[in-house]
């Protein structure tokens, strides 16, 4: 093989710093290998924008960064990725902003990514693609004559059918994932979904090899659940706790950027509706939620800070003390180290999203407990974790009855319980970790036959006029 070459919107940072945790501590080995390549958007837009990448050699690998102009950077990034895709694929189409110059603006960024792409890449470089904001980019690469593998993985979930349709560009996008070698879902949910779009809106099979047969290509659609560095966090917590006075009451913890799919609302009404029921509890516990800005200049973003506001400033006038605040809110970031102690410093871990791709705060927490006097999770059924963290209690985000009961089960749970359900979950965390996801998606992908050029030649465009259904 030539060089891994990774294409997401962002890139890590050209000096190393920040590289902590997330995708850059997965792909550092296999990128530095064969000296590898990764491309991502530039961290400032520009008024007159490189038609090239602009290279940076770090000692690991190399960084290709694309620049865009701040306009056409909004109507791409926040506008189509994510007050169109973002919603959608979240389930959340009341929520989505069509606008048709976003997805001009989102096409226009994948055609202008792609022939920096092509101008670089070697035949026997294999391309891996990230998430929603770059979908088209495989298309636009074999418009190119680019034919080195191109893989993508979809870090977000995929809905079924019909709200998938609720995308103006439904046909297209379904069309456009069809021209990648393989794809990789977080679950086998996702999976499911993948299948049914391919088949009702494109016509396709799906084989016994566990492939979809498209007109005339074979997509390999397979599930591969993201992780993190298990064994590294695990230390980051037990280090900083060693120095760390515990709270002085029993903690629930939740941290999650401030988005509407992670449930927070509901995760309030949940801890109200415990309190009530539960008055022996009051000043006995106390809810820290972290929940650091993003993407605030999409109006949902600001409904949903303002909500939170209310309800936490409710839940405190409602139930607070002299003595006693029951919701500590804070709207910021905090360095990893400190939410590695938080974590392991609090006895229940919330982890309730509404539909949530995989979830790797429910994986960082428990990797963060002292599996001596470990802490419970509750999870939502509709994370992506769910699938394989069955030994969390899991819950229904909708319910606040659910949510109040397991917190009250995770805060009167025995010891031995704890600790079999937390061995359960960390022992398949431990072999199931972020290199044990990259790894598996390479090696599929290294499987893929790469196509001649004979092929790409006659390999026949989709049109919207071979519309299936
Ligand atoms: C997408 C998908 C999928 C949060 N607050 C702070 C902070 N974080 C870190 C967490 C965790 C990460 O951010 C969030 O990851 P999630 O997986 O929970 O969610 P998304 O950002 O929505 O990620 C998701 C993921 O992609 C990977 O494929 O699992 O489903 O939506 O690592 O710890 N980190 C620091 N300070 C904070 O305040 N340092």
């Amino acid at each position: 093989m030539g060089r891994l070459v990774i294409v997401s919107n962002r890139a890590p940072s050209t000096d190393g710093s920040g590289d902590s945790g997330g995708l850059v501590v997965a792909l550092k080995d296999a990128l530095s290998k064969d000296g590898g390549l990764w491309i991502g958007g530039a961290p400032q837009q520009s008024e007159n924008p490189s038609a090239s990448l602009v290279f940076h050699q770090r000692p690991d690998f190399e960084i290709g960064l694309f620049e865009l102009e701040p306009e056409l950077y909004r109507d791409y990034y926040l506008g189509y990725s994510n007050s169109v895709l973002w919603p959608a694929l979240h389930g959340r189409v009341d929520l989505i902003d069509v606008k048709p110059h976003y997805a001009v603006a989102y096409r226009e960024v994948a055609r202008r990514v792609a022939r920096m792409i092509a101008e670089t890449v070697r035949l026997d470089d294999v391309i891996w693609i990230h998430d929603y904001q770059m979908i088209p980019l495989a298309h636009e690469l074999r418009a190119l004559g680019v034919r080195c593998r191109i893989g993508f993985f979809l870090h977000i979930p995929l809905p079924d059918v019909q709200t998938f349709k609720a995308i103006p560009e439904w046909w297209q996008l379904a069309a456009w994932l069809a021209e990648y070698d393989l794809i990789g879902l977080q679950t086998r949910r996702d999976l499911g979904h993948m299948i049914n779009i391919f088949r009702h809106i494109l016509g396709g099979e799906l084989r016994a090899n566990g492939n979809m047969g498209i007109k005339g290509r074979e997509v390999v659609i397979r599930c591969f659940p993201i992780s993190i560095d298990v064994t590294g966090f695990r230390s980051l917590a037990a280090q900083g706790a060693a120095t760390t006075a515990p709270p002085p009451l029993p903690r629930l913890i939740g941290v999650d950027r401030l988005d509407y799919s992670k449930g927070l609302p509901q995760r309030l009404a949940g801890y109200e509706t415990f309190l009530t029921g539960n008055p022996e509890f009051h000043s006995q516990v106390g809810l820290l939620q972290i929940a650091p800005p993003t993407r605030d200049d999409v109006e949902a973003y600001k409904e949903i800070r303002l909500e939170l506001e209310h309800l936490s400033g409710h839940i405190n006038g409602r139930f607070g003390t002299v003595d006693w605040t029951p919701v500590q809110y804070i709207h910021r970031a905090l360095p990893r180290d400190e939410l590695a102690v938080l974590f392991r410093l609090s006895k229940v871990g919330l982890v309730t999203p509404l539909f949530d791709g995989m979830n790797l705060v429910a994986k960082e927490y428990v990797a963060a407990q002292d599996e001596t006097d470990p802490g419970v999770l509750i999870l939502s059924q509709f994370a992506g974790a769910a699938e394989e963290m069955a030994e969390a209690l899991i819950v229904n985000p909708h319910d606040p009855h659910d949510l109040a009961d397991a917190i009250r089960t995770a805060l009167e749970m025995p010891l031995a319980e704890r600790r079999n359900r937390h061995s359960a979950l960390y022992s398949h965390l431990e072999t199931h970790d972020v290199d044990h996801w990259s790894a598996a998606f390479l090696k599929q992908l290294l499987a893929v036959e790469q196509i001649d050029a004979e092929w790409l030649a006659r390999l026949p465009r989709l049109q919207p006029a071979a519309r299936a259904g």
